[in-house]
């Protein structure tokens, strides 16, 4: 019989690769989409005759449990969230009605209507936060620096709790950074890739940034969907860090892609202020091998090979764009 799963945040990053993954391991995919005066759906639109959509908000419970009584899924995925780090310290009790109780909405409207469905939480390595050791695996402790990393501990041990209170089959993601060309413009690869793009295309000269010492464990969202998958397909519900081993400083991020258009990132580069963060995260890099021992998985695509994909494809945007 063909699975169906339930993706909430279908017209954000990850949703939409994870929607092209499901749809080709043959399931029926319900994507949860917010009401909106204009339409948000260019990531998904090659596939929206493949999927349904149906409206919902992690804000209101009643719409939750009306899609899971309609749509019966076997499987949600609950990628939904107020996910920009900087945003949450302007936001912050927003950030923690969607990025923490909005994941106790789902986890109790899946009790009360079918508590045989399996579940998956967009838990982040933000909440390892000024970290405790390096590298960062599931039991390292966690110690979140902003509203959007405190939000996501609440989401992850909701999610423990309600698998050890009720018996839920939940797991919880600890997805260290993953990009595409399809990330949001406003996090830092996509900006300084799209930024590269216009400046070699003579639409920009400067490109403003904060801390360029910051270090992250950058990987590939398509690879990471598959990881969210797999930790669905076992026996037990447990939780996973999914990372690539290696981190890199966002100023190695500008090297590497203002190279890779034949330009040089010190000319071009300017700090600025508004970019930096009341507290920061300076270094995170996860250990995946739990997630490579027990659930096979393994990340194809490396750090430069990531960057790369990156300009390319905002080169080609940009270019597109100038007609
Ligand atoms: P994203 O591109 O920002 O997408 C967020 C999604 O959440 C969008 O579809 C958005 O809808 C939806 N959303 C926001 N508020 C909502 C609400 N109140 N009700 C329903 N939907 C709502 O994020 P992403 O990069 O794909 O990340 C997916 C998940 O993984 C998030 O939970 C994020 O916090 C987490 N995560 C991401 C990373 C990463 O590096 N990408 C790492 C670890 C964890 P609209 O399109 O309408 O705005
Ligand atoms: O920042 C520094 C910034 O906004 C990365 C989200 O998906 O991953 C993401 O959170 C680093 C930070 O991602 C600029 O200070 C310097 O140290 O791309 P980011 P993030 O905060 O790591 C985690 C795992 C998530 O869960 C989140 O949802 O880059 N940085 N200059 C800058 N960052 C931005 N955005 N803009 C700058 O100009």
């Amino acid at each position: 019989m063909q699975k169906r799963a339930l993706i909430t945040g279908i017209t954000g990053q990850d949703g939409s690769y994870l929607a092209e993954f499901l749809l080709d391991e043959g399931y029926e995919v319900v994507g949860m989409v917010r009401r909106s005066s204009t339409v948000t759906f260019e990531r998904i639109a090659h596939i929206q005759d493949r999927i349904t959509l149906v409206a919902g908000d992690l804000l209101d419970e009643v719409s939750l449990i009306g899609i899971l009584r309609e749509h019966r899924p076997a499987e949600v995925y609950n990628l939904a969230a107020q996910s920009f780090v900087q945003t949450s310290w302007g936001q912050p009790v927003l950030t923690g009605e969607t990025t923490a109780l909005g994941v106790t909405r789902v986890l109790d409207a899946i009790r009360m209507v079918d508590p045989e469905i399996r579940f998956y939480q967009a838990s982040s390595s933000e909440m390892f936060g000024k970290v405790r050791e390096v590298p960062q695996v599931e039991s390292t402790p966690f110690y979140p620096r902003s509203p959007y990393g405190v939000a996501k501990v609440y989401g992850h041990w909701i999610t423990v709790n309600y698998r050890e209170s009720y018996g839920l089959h939940a797991s919880s993601g600890i997805l260290f950074n993953h990009e595409s060309p399809r990330r949001g413009l406003e996090f830092v690869t996509r900006k300084v890739t799209h930024g590269v793009a216009r400046i070699a295309c003579g639409l920009d000269e400067k490109l403003h940034l904060g801390n360029l010492d910051a270090q992250r464990d950058w990987g590939f969202a398509g690879d990471y969907v598959r990881a969210m998958w797999l930790m669905l397909q076992r026996d037990e519900p447990e939780d996973y860090v999914v990372a690539t081993g290696e981190t890199h400083s966002v100023k190695e991020l500008c090297e590497v892609a203002f190279a890779q258009a034949g330009l040089d990132w010190s000319e071009h580069v300017v700090i600025d202020e508004r970019f930096l963060r009341p507290a920061e995260v300076d270094l995170l890099v996860g250990d995946p091998g739990r997630a490579q021992k027990e659930l096979g998985w393994e990340r194809t695509v490396d750090f430069s090979a990531l960057v790369t994909m990156m300009v390319d494809a905002d080169l080609e945007l940009v270019r597109r764009s100038m007609g």
